[in-house]
């Protein structure tokens, strides 16, 4: 099995550059992603499970994404005869998602492909295997995560597969923040026993593999979606019959993102170094404890080399209020 989340499908606009008069798009390297990772799964034994944001916007889909996404899933999924099970992220549903309280979701309109399932809040048998996987989807509450899973631990068995998408206890982020106790109700001597159970849990929402505990991996995202990811591997995980899994990166025919000027490359997306400050604003050369924006915005317009007509504005707009 080929696990996968954080696809975040988008007609990105940053970073589609033009190169020699090719359209270097971001969404067609999203859509590529989804063929690399069906393909692994075809290769491997044809069950693919994501666990949520396959598209990046929650509100409104493009029309290229809505025709990419369709003809994408048909033609790498559907007709491969791929099992994909699936839950929503945050970013598939619009609105405050509680168990009570279910917001729609991009997801329950890919029920129409055979291959399809959408298995937030249920669990369903996987085809030709003992075993059942079970849906968390993203829960605004942790709460209901909580309740949920207790629920499905009445009827899972050993063994099991859970997907969630959700913070997890210990998490680190893309960049370096640990995202500690998903707050007072799940630290992470409280998270093993919850799911004991399972054989693996696979979760989404934070953008940068790692294992949480003995069962749980944090997946990462197939594709680095920001700049923000740029220290991270981006990939899959890999499942066989063991207790063994296997973190597969993405290939480096893929696009990634690199700090600098853009070189003699077509390929990956640059992000320039910020400014570099030549003097800190301090107290004492601030002018006291009001702060001397005149000062300020000189120091500024140096460090940044901003144009004299630019500066005259900003200088109009900061100090004239
Ligand atoms: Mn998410």
């Amino acid at each position: 099995m080929i696990h996968f989340a954080d696809l975040h499908l988008h007609p990105f606009k940053e970073h589609s550059h033009n190169v020699g008069g090719k359209v270097n798009s971001r969404l067609e390297w999203g859509i590529k992603t989804l063929e690399w990772v069906s393909t692994l799964a075809y290769h491997d034994d044809a069950i693919l499970t994501f666990s949520g944001d396959l598209i990046h916007d929650p509100e409104s889909m493009r029309n290229s994404l809505f025709v990419n996404l369709l003809q994408a899933y048909d033609r790498y999924i559907e007709r491969r005869g791929i099992d994909f099970y699936a839950i929503s992220g945050n970013h598939d549903m619009s609105g405050y998602n509680g168990i009570e309280d279910r917001s729609s979701s991009y997801l329950q309109g890919l029920s129409i492909f055979r291959t399809f399932k959408l298995i937030d809040y249920r669990g369903v048998g996987l085809r030709n295997r003992a075993n059942r996987i079970w849906g968390v989807p993203y829960l605004n509450n942790p709460k209901d995560t909580i309740k949920l899973i207790k629920d499905f631990n009445k009827s899972s068995d050993a063994g099991d597969i859970l997907l969630i998408h959700s913070d997890l206890p210990g998490a680190t982020t893309p960049m370096g923040i640990q995202t500690g106790d998903v707050d007072e109700y799940i630290d992470l001597a409280y998270w093993k026993k919850l799911t004991k159970k399972y054989q693996f849990v696979f979760a989404g929402h934070i953008h940068k593999h790692q294992r949480i505990c003995e069962n749980t991996y944090m997946i990462g995202a197939p594709i680095q979606k920001d700049s923000g990811e740029i220290n991270t591997t981006p990939g899959v995980i890999e499942s066989g019959s063991g207790s063994k899994i296997k973190f597969i990166p993405l290939p480096d025919t893929f696009p990634r993102f690199i700090r600098g000027e853009r070189q003699n490359d077509s390929l990956n997306w640059y992000v320039p170094h910020p400014p570099k400050l030549t003097s800190e604003v301090t107290l004492e050369n601030s002018g006291g404890y009001v702060i001397n924006r005149k000062k300020l915005i000189k120091q500024y317009a140096k460090d940044t080399k901003l144009s004299s007509t630019k500066t005259k504005f900003l200088k109009t707009l900061l100090t004239k209020i």
